[in-house]
């Protein structure tokens, strides 16, 4: 059996559990699924266990965590599973998402066709909080409750582009930085600030509000690194040229062009536009040196393929 699932970019960041097991975020978040930026995992039943990424096995700490995923769907551990990534691995380009939202449906699909919706997300969320988000395609909330729903959005008219400042692994998981940062002090702050965000949000999303929309995006964006940033000693996710490429994104954007900036667990900047700009913006991101990945918004979520 062949599954696929896309990755998602939220708009409005997930950043910190309020519980750990199963999974509740300590905010709401919000997404975007990506067409064309997808894992494809193939699922064998067998009397043993193995495991491919994109060819090769996976580091002992990767295998641990989805040897842990697994359990939850077969105890035995008796499937082989391939899982091929369509882009980079592990560089903030949510290929955890997609890698676990693909493997999520699998199981179910082989072990547990019976398992009711709520549990299934439940699940998919115990691998990677943001998985749950790639279970659908379009605009999709995750809630505190650990529920997920479509947000009314007319995503078709949106597209997002990403610039590819770096394909190498992130120097430290965002697991470990997220639970850092729930233990500051600001932390109550950013959850007070970020679920505002996330209403305002989704009523930007319904009336195609793009500068609202943009500028929530940015500012949870910055918000969720100002966060990371109050960790003295752990390395920053953004690096100079993302910063340098966000103020040419600003600049041109008050010159008249509509794109707004979004970042993740690592250097990557992804850039939101409507599709009717398409022909002024990619040319723009296209003069920096770097690869510009252009995606439309997914219209469907994790699926079985044969
Ligand atoms: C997000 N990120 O909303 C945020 C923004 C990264 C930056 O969700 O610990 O791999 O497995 O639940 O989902 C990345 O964290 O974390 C993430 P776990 P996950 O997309």
């Amino acid at each position: 059996m062949t599954v696929n699932a896309p990755v998602n970019i939220a708009l409005i960041k997930y950043w910190g559990k309020a519980q750990v097991h199963p999974v509740r975020p300590s905010t709401p978040s919000i997404s975007l699924s990506l067409k064309g930026l997808d894992t494809t995992t193939k699922l064998t039943p067998a009397d043993d266990f193995s495991f491919t990424l994109n060819g090769e096995p996976p580091s002992d700490e990767s295998l641990d965590r989805l040897v842990r995923f697994i359990r939850q769907y077969t105890k035995d551990l008796n499937v082989h599973v391939e899982s091929v990534n369509a882009g980079p691995t592990a560089a903030g380009v949510a290929s955890s998402a997609s890698g676990y939202a693909a493997l999520s449906l699998g199981l179910k699909t082989m072990f547990d066709t019976h398992l009711d919706w709520a549990a299934f997300v439940e699940k998919t969320a115990n691998g990677s909080g943001s998985a749950a988000r790639s279970l659908l395609g379009g605009a999709v909330l995750w809630d505190e409750d650990g529920t997920i729903t479509p947000v009314e959005f007319n995503h078709a008219n949106y597209q997002m582009a990403i610039l590819l400042l770096s394909r190498s692994p992130k120097q430290m998981s965002s697991r470990e930085k997220m639970a850092a940062s729930t233990k500051l002090p600001e932390f109550a702050r950013w959850q007070v600030r970020n679920r505002l965000r996330s209403t305002r949000m989704m009523e930007a999303m319904a009336r195609d509000d793009f500068s609202t929309i943009g500028a929530l995006m940015e500012a949870s964006t910055l918000d969720m690194h100002a966060l990371t940033a109050l960790d003295p000693f752990s390395p920053p996710y953004l690096t100079k040229e993302s910063i340098h490429l966000w103020h040419a994104v600003r600049e041109a954007r008050a010159k008249g062009l509509a794109m707004y900036v979004t970042a993740d667990a690592g250097p990557n900047i992804k850039v939101l536009f409507k599709k009717a700009d398409h022909d002024r913006v990619v040319p723009f991101l296209k003069t920096f040196t770097h690869p510009v990945l252009v995606h439309d918004i997914a219209d469907e979520g994790a699926h079985v393929c044969a």
